[in-house]
């Protein structure tokens, strides 16, 4: 997969809050072609190997918890710049610190609910998508 990909998933909360249709619209606005989408439900099994970073945190039992409690968005995105650019969009992990205009600042909840996933690298954008979608999957 090119460097010019991120991935995001409209996390439970954006998805429960029918937000859904104003956080696509804000990602295809900000230039963001949609490469792959599917609602989807993680498993316990799945969000601990998503998050598998955060471990050692101890957040990382909630967080678990909070990213299978409902239905999510998965998707893989299309930009120059994608990762940096998609970070930039999504705002800081706690909304009450993300920037005005944000996807988070609008439709997050809390720093734990915070509507929106976007990968950190491309490595991790690399992987992460591939872990939600198959070839057949992508389109283009
Ligand atoms: P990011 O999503 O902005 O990259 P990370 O630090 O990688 O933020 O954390 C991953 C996710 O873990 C966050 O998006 C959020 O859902 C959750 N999280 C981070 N910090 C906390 C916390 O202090 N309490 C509960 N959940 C947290």
């Amino acid at each position: 997969m090119a460097t010019n990909r991120t991935f995001t998933m409209i996390k439970p909360d954006g998805v429960e809050s029918k937000n859904i249709g104003n956080i696509l619209q804000m990602i295809t606005d900000a230039g963001f072609s949609i490469k792959a989408m599917k609602l989807t439900k993680l498993s316990v099994e799945q969000a601990k190997v998503f998050y598998a970073v955060h471990k050692e945190r101890p957040f990382y039992m909630e967080l678990v918890d909070y990213m299978v409690s409902g239905p999510i968005v998965a998707a893989i995105l299309e930009k120059d710049n994608a990762v940096a650019d998609f970070r930039t969009l999504i705002g800081a992990t706690d909304p009450a610190e993300a920037e005005k205009g944000t996807i988070r600042a609008k439709y997050a909840e809390s720093k734990a609910k915070n509507a929106v996933h976007g990968s950190d690298s491309d490595e991790n954008a690399m992987i992460e998508g591939e872990f939600h979608f198959s070839k057949e999957e992508l389109v283009g």
